[in-house]
């Protein structure tokens, strides 16, 4: 795969390298996308339903079972070449900055260093009445889901969902590195959801080249904006090569 000329004269001229990954990033390690349909027994399940506290509140079996099956999937998934590329351009960049909007830990799995979850993690679980991380629960015990050892209150993933704020530190820190950086790259997103979808017109209103990597956008060089049809898994390896 060939990277743009001018996109490997920016990248290598660049102090600052920002990155933003979505759910495309995590497709090639076989985990569904949010905008996919969802596969198999949640195929009539609408996700942003389910990842709400009315979705949470209506049905916390049905919710926590969801999380349950995703936790499993990302549990039997490996990171894939766009996430170890990735690993490669933090080794390889004075300041480098991920941010991620996947639940799914691979980054961490991968090496990645220094990882900004904007969206929390599914790995983990927290008391739904006091928002403490709770790290082990009664597993004999019938309730679905879980109830907290110390209140007795549902437990929940350790996910932000839709009408709920993002971890104040995490946004701020995201905003931050989008505004500082030289070469913003928005890799396997829809850029749908916000404050996330935010994210690359901050750093192009910082004066930050910003390249979109998808497979659903058209192919597009306009320097100091490109549109990258391609593979994450493909398009990250190339461009550190
Ligand atoms: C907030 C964790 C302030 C959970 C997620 C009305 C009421 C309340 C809020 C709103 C409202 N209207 C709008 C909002 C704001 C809302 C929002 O943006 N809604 C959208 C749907 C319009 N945002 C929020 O609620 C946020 N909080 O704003 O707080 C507030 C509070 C109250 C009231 C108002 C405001 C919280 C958002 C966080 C939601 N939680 N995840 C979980 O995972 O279960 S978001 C979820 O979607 C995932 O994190 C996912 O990553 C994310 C975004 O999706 P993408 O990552 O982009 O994935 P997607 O499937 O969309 O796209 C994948 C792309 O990859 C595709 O383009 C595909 O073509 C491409 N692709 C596929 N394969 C590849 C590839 N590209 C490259 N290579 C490949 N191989």
């Amino acid at each position: 795969m060939q990277i743009n000329p001018q996109l490997v004269t920016i990248l290598q001229r660049a102090q600052s390298v920002t990155v933003l990954t979505g759910a495309g990033v995590s497709a090639e390690s076989g985990i569904p996308t949010f905008r996919d349909a969802q596969t198999g027994m949640w195929a009539n399940f609408n996700p942003e339903e389910l990842a709400s506290p009315d979705g949470f509140r209506r049905n916390p079996k049905l919710v926590w079972e969801w999380y349950a099956w995703r936790r499993e999937l990302v549990q039997q998934a490996q990171p894939n070449p766009g996430h170890l590329a990735l690993v490669e351009l933090e080794r390889r960049m004075p300041t480098f900055t991920l941010i991620t909007q996947n639940v799914d830990g691979l980054h961490q799995r991968a090496g990645s260093q220094k990882v900004i979850e904007l969206h929390g993690n599914i790995g983990r679980v927290t008391c739904s009445a006091e928002g403490t991380q709770i790290d082990s629960w009664d597993t004999t015990a019938e309730s679905v889901p879980p109830r907290c050892p110390h209140c007795g209150a549902y437990l929940r993933p350790d996910v932000v969902w839709f009408g709920e704020m993002l971890p104040r530190q995490a946004l701020q820190a995201a905003w931050d590195a989008a505004e500082m950086c030289d070469l913003f790259l928005s890799v396997g997103t829809s850029g749908v959801v916000e404050p996330a979808a935010s994210l690359p017109r901050v750093a192009r209103q910082a004066g930050a080249t910003v390249a979109v990597i998808n497979l659903d956008v058209q192919e597009q060089n306009q320097p100091p904006i490109f549109s990258i049809h391609a593979r994450s898994g493909e398009w990250l390896p190339a461009l550190v090569r």
